[in-house]
């Protein structure tokens, strides 16, 4: 028995996010797959923490929840200080891959979310002005990652963060909505990059059963499926 647990849905991204982070740490956990849509699991859900968001990781030998992705990567790699490093020792390093974690969960993750949700409202209440903006939001944060990745091979630098955590699952839905173009070679041969990492390629694995439930199903490339 392991005394981490890490509370989650197999389709979520910020999910997968913290998953990648397990796995090319190697830590053992537990996962506890979580069902949001079910009113009562959701309230008792709640009671763990109050936003009730996935993932959640739980730390039973310390008898607390750690929410927040990020936090729960800052917290793995201190209990399991062992490589690789999701938060980089040097302080110039380590700045940019917070950096780079905050601005693919804010500006890749976030419009993406806003789109897929904005798909699952009845006809009717959808919002193309919000889609609209998501998309040009996407657009924008494409175009700021191609010019960072253009000179490195990772997101934050040298070596893979937790920003490469953050931008494997935001990358992987938001390229299923809205492909990179010709003008973002450099973004697609680093997402090739992150495809290659066995913590993505395990994450993806898990995935394809579920796949078939995201609201844009049929727009997913056949090598995911
Ligand atoms: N800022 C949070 C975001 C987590 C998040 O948005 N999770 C989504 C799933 S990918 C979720 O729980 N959605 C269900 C809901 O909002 O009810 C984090 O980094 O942990």
């Amino acid at each position: 028995m392991t005394d981490l647990i890490l509370h989650l849905h197999p389709l979520s991204s910020y999910c997968h996010k913290v998953l990648i982070g397990l796995y090319e740490k190697g830590i053992p956990f537990e996962p506890s797959v979580v069902n949001l849509g079910d009113p009562q699991a959701r309230q008792s859900y709640a009671e763990l923490w109050p936003t009730a968001k996935i993932p959640l990781l739980e730390d039973r030998a310390a008898g607390r929840v750690v929410p927040e992705t990020s936090i729960m990567l800052e917290y793995l790699d201190r209990l399991h200080p062992g490589a690789p490093a999701l938060f980089p020792a040097d302080p110039e390093l380590q700045l940019q891959a917070r950096l780079w974690d905050r601005l693919f969960d804010q500006y890749v993750m976030t419009p993406m979310q806003r789109i897929v949700a904005d798909r699952l409202r009845p006809e009717g209440q959808r919002d193309e002005t919000s889609v609209r903006e998501a998309r040009q939001l996407l657009d924008m944060a494409y175009g700021m990652a191609e010019r960072q990745l253009a000179a490195q091979p990772w997101a934050a630098g040298p070596a893979f963060t937790v920003a490469d955590c953050a931008a494997a699952p935001s990358l992987f839905y938001a390229h299923i909505l809205q492909p990179f173009g010709p003008q973002h070679a450099a973004l697609a041969a680093y997402f090739e990059r992150l495809l290659q990492r066995a913590s993505v390629q395990r994450v993806l694995q898990e995935a394809k059963p579920w796949l078939q439930y995201f609201p844009y199903a049929d727009q997913v490339p056949a090598r995911f499926l």
